[in-house]
């Protein structure tokens, strides 16, 4: 317990209780069990970290009238707001197999080597929407249902309704989006999903072969928080029978400095994509170096128009500023928003509106000639 004055009243109990064994047969599991007690006031935090190492579960007592006591104690253990790799290692303590190592790092936003709260709740996110099942038992690890009181840590989950539902309604619940990052080998897809935690070209360590496909950030949409996954399909990937291409929003990537980069683009966009369920963005990358000249045919931003697709986004994770983020907020707004793609990216071309306008007017003189006649006729 904290070491603070004791109220009139209380009664003089000494700083630690004796270690005691609780024998099996008054336990209801049957399980001997070892209690130690742990006080600030006469042990270490060396002491501390030694007792939470050795033991198997942990009982936090803090004074509900003051919070500062529980404060802590949540998982901060220097109250700097980021685990460092030490700090990790003690959670992971509890699991039977550390979980999220070694490609964590690479995943989410890390701050000089140390994971902060905001890239915690990230890797919470992604393994929640990649592999549900284990989120749950790390829950169960992390002792969920006991902390937050609850029956089961299947509440911490929260299961959206159908994707086809949100489109028939135009609108998501979701707070988390999935974007499939898709291109011809080498155009900049690995590049793109680390300019997207922030990294620069060549600033972070190159992703070893077996790297993780997937990042996770959240970004705006409309002032609200969203998360969004970015996972790279590489050109291997899409050659098996049939790749999963399913998601929120297709990001279609070719290198703008060697334009026939885009055949693969049209490839997989006329292959998966051309029905039009899922919002597609063209993006134009290594915007940093000179344009390539396109080979005859469709030019990537003549194909977009004939598509009714958004024009090629330019895009380059290279320079000395950081990446420029907006393309990340976009791929999240249209996956947000995926029948407004059409509507509010391609607002009516003047002409047209000219068209309309006259055509509206030839109906209103139209009917109004027929109604005079009408008129006529009835006197
Ligand atoms: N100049 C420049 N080079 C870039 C840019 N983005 C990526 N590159 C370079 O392009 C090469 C390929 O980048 P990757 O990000 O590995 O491309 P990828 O699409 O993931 O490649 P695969 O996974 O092999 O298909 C690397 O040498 C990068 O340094 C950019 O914006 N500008
Ligand atoms: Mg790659």
């Amino acid at each position: 317990g904290a070491d603070r004055v004791r109220p009139p009243g209380s009664f003089q109990v000494p700083a630690r209780a004796e270690e005691i064994t609780i024998p099996a047969d008054v336990t209801p599991e049957k399980v001997p069990t070892h209690i130690v007690d742990y006080s600030e006031t006469e042990q270490t935090e060396e002491e501390l970290q030694d007792e939470i190492h050795r033991a198997d579960v942990v009982c936090v007592v803090y004074d509900v009238s003051e919070e500062a006591t529980i404060e802590k104690w949540l998982f901060w253990q220097d109250r700097d707001g980021a685990l460092s790799p030490v700090e990790l290692q003690s959670l992971y303590s509890v699991f039977p197999v550390a979980p999220w190592v070694p490609e964590l790092p690479r995943t989410v936003r890390t701050e000089a080597g140390q994971l902060p709260l905001h890239g915690y709740l990230c890797q919470w996110t992604l393994v929640t929407y990649l592999d549900v099942r284990s989120c749950l038992a790390h829950l169960g690890y992390l002792g969920y249902p006991t902390l937050c009181e609850q029956d089961s840590q299947a509440q911490a989950i929260t299961v959206t309704r159908r994707k086809r539902l949100d489109q028939e309604k135009g609108q998501t619940q979701r707070s988390v989006l999935m974007c499939k990052v898709l291109g011809a080998r080498g155009v900049g897809k690995s590049s793109f999903l680390r300019a997207f935690l922030g990294h620069r070209l060549g600033e972070a360590q190159e992703f070893p072969a077996d790297s993780p496909v997937h990042v996770i950030d959240t970004v705006q949409v409309n002032g609200q928080e969203k998360y969004l996954i970015l996972w790279e399909m590489s050109a291997d990937s899409l050659l098996a029978a049939s790749p999963d291409t399913t998601c929120d929003v297709a990001c279609l990537m070719f290198d703008g400095s060697d334009p026939r980069s885009f055949a693969h683009c049209i490839s997989v966009y006329k292959r998966h994509y051309m029905d039009g369920q899922t919002p597609c963005l063209f993006v134009s990358s290594k915007a940093d170096l000179p344009e390539g000249v396109p080979p005859a045919g469709l030019s990537p931003a003549e194909f977009c128009r004939r598509h009714r697709l958004p024009p090629p986004t330019p895009f380059s994770c290279a320079g000395p500023a950081q990446p420029h983020t907006d393309v990340f907020a976009r791929l999240a707004t249209m996956a947000t928003f995926p029948h407004l793609v059409h509507t509010e990216l391609h607002p009516t071309p003047v002409w047209l509106k000219g068209v309309l306008v006259a055509v509206g007017a030839a109906m209103a003189a139209v009917l109004s000639i027929s109604l005079y006649r009408v008129l006529v006729k009835s006197r």
